[in-house]
């Protein structure tokens, strides 16, 4: 547990009576929060007062359930690649809220929860206060790398400032600190200015840049695998592919890095071809879980990585090379050892009748591309897609033409079922400038759906499109493909749709085919002040699988 220098100073400008809830304020606004998703109870009363007295600079979003306070935190970070913060109480708000957490977790999302706890001298005696649950901060300290309890008013500034820079460094990722009930309301002298500290930034290795350079240049089929950790170095990444006329492969958290227009960008199946013919890999903040785990590796291919996380390169395999630090300097710094005597035949043609040619394969998926095109052609091209565990997900994930980055929030390896209406409308209310498609199975939706009354509280524009195909049609699938047609458990009853999304006061409307769902998604961009649902009823999908899970190339 992280502890803070008691303050010493004496009473002058510079110092100010305030609680350790207003300390807390104060210092998320020096570090530019202006908004706290949050769910409130009588363990934060004291923090919920500071926010109203902080009106000015900090908004409220309430949500309905723990897990939409966390989604909407994680929807605002992934959009804005900025801080974001949530709040909730001790025990159930804490676990309601973990789903949100570990998906943060995963996807290296910088969030910031606030958690009550139980009196500070009860903690761990087991009474049976309220909310009390065995060891929260062990259960805290499993799922994020940074945590800490605030104990006192003068410790408050100090560990906001740990939790933001902890959220930044290296691998960035999820922070929780945690406050007593009784210490959220303690006031003592405390510095009015709170600290923020410098992100340390890893010294880019000279050397190992000249012999990645060396390697690339020297490549004669080189790959770029683009992962979430390259969403911030798109132009560079852009660059280097044209510089190499390298393929970039990205499938979840990639999408967006190189524009899908052009011709070498790529996603998992013709990724997979290219694995199979490279002599050298470049990883940009990806784990290359599917090139390790399925495609296969050996010794004629070089993989080089650029990792914020040290530990991440070796992981699977020792590379040929491993950069460390931010992608963006990293790929800048490549580009220039490479950049003047570089020059490489265009793989246009080449890359064109290949494209078509998987295309003509992932024809099979033709009922979700009607739907994709349809969605594609009313989404500007900064709009933001949410993607979901379902059907029309997974094959956004593979054929949804992406233009931006951050312009296309999955869930990575959480794959988590009902992450998509929460964190979608948690994007939306950070960008209220562009428009955020959320899209959702009938499975998932239900799992989030009761924020619809936050988007109609709080006036958010998002609009949601809901595949309805009466199943959890993924597993169901499966079950009579695979399992002799003994379907269970995979069945459901659902609620009229558009009358359930009107009853919160949220405009809705069914769209029967691709045409209809075209107009309707014009109808629900246009409008800003309050969320749509389009519901779309569908029949059992084509499976997407043989496109996501495939067989070995090398190794
Ligand atoms: C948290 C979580 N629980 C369960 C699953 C397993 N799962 C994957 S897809 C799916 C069914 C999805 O149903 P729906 O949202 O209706 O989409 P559909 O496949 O019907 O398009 C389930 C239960 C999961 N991925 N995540
Ligand atoms: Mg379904």
């Amino acid at each position: 547990m992280a502890k803070a220098k008691q303050a010493q100073t004496p009473s002058t400008d510079a110092n100010a009576h305030m609680t350790t809830a207003e300390a807390t304020v104060a210092a998320l606004i020096t570090h530019g929060v202006d908004t706290i998703y949050a769910l409130p109870g009588v363990h934060n009363d004291f923090f919920f007062d500071a926010l109203f007295k902080a009106a000015d600079h900090m908004r409220v979003v309430h949500t309905r359930h723990e897990q939409g306070a966390a989604y909407l935190a994680h929807g605002a970070a992934l959009a804005t690649g900025k801080p974001q913060v949530y709040s909730v109480v001790p025990g159930p708000g804490l676990l309601n809220s973990a789903a949100a957490l570990l998906t943060a977790y995963g996807m290296n999302a910088p969030v910031l929860a606030l958690v009550g706890q139980i009196p500070q001298s009860a903690i761990g005696r087991g009474l049976g206060h309220l909310h009390e649950i065995r060891d929260q901060a062990g259960i805290i300290a499993r799922l994020v790398d940074f945590s800490a309890r605030i104990c006192a008013p003068t410790e408050a500034a100090e560990l906001v400032a740990r939790a933001m820079q902890a959220m930044r460094t290296a691998r960035p990722g999820p922070a929780v600190l945690e406050c007593a009930i009784d210490v959220w309301g303690r006031s003592a002298l405390v510095p009015v200015a709170a600290p923020v500290l410098p992100v340390p930034r890893e010294a880019i290795d000279k050397d190992a840049i000249r012999d990645a350079a060396k390697r690339l240049a020297a490549a004669k089929r080189p790959l770029i695998v683009a992962g979430g950790g390259a969403q911030d170095a798109a132009a560079e990444v852009t660059q280097l592919s044209q510089l190499l006329q390298a393929p970039v492969l990205a499938y979840r958290r990639g999408r967006g890095v190189l524009d899908s227009r052009d011709p070498l960008s790529v996603t998992l199946p013709l990724g997979r071809e290219l694995w199979g013919e490279a002599d050298v890999v470049l990883g940009v903040g990806t784990r290359l879980f599917y090139g390790y785990t399925q495609w296969g590796i050996d010794p004629d291919l070089a993989v080089i990585r650029i990792d914020a996380d040290a530990d991440e390169p070796e992981r699977f395999a020792p590379p040929a090379a491993a950069l460390i630090g931010d992608a963006k300097p990293i790929l800048r710094h490549l580009i220039d050892a490479l950049a003047t005597e570089h020059r490489r035949p265009s793989r246009r043609a080449e890359m064109e009748e290949r494209q078509a040619k998987m295309r003509q394969r992932l024809e099979k998926l033709a009922p979700q591309l009607a739907f994709l095109e349809a969605i594609r052609a009313e989404l500007p091209e900064d709009g933001i897609f949410v993607d979901e565990v379902t059907q029309l997900g997974f094959a956004a994930r593979l054929l949804l033409p992406v233009y931006k980055p951050r312009t296309f929030l999955s869930p990575g390896y959480q794959d988590n079922l009902g992450w998509g209406y929460a964190t979608a409308l948690g994007a939306q209310h950070a960008r209220r400038d562009v428009p955020v498609l959320s899209i959702a199975g009938d499975g998932g939706f239900l799992f989030t759906s009761n924020e619809i009354a936050t988007a109609v509280h709080h006036r958010i524009p998002l609009s949601i499109v809901v595949f309805n195909d009466g199943a959890f049609g993924n597993v169901r699938r499966t079950q009579e493909e695979q399992f002799g047609n003994r379907v269970i458990a995979s069945d459901l009853t659902n609620p009229d749709f558009v009358r359930y999304a009107r009853s919160f006061g949220a405009e809705a409307e069914r769209a029967r085919s691709p045409q209809e769902l075209r107009a309707a998604l014009k109808r629900a961009f246009k409008r800003r002040d309050g969320p749509t649902l389009i519901e779309v009823p569908v029949p059992q999908m084509p499976s997407p699988w043989e496109f996501i899970h495939m067989p070995r190339v090398r190794g």
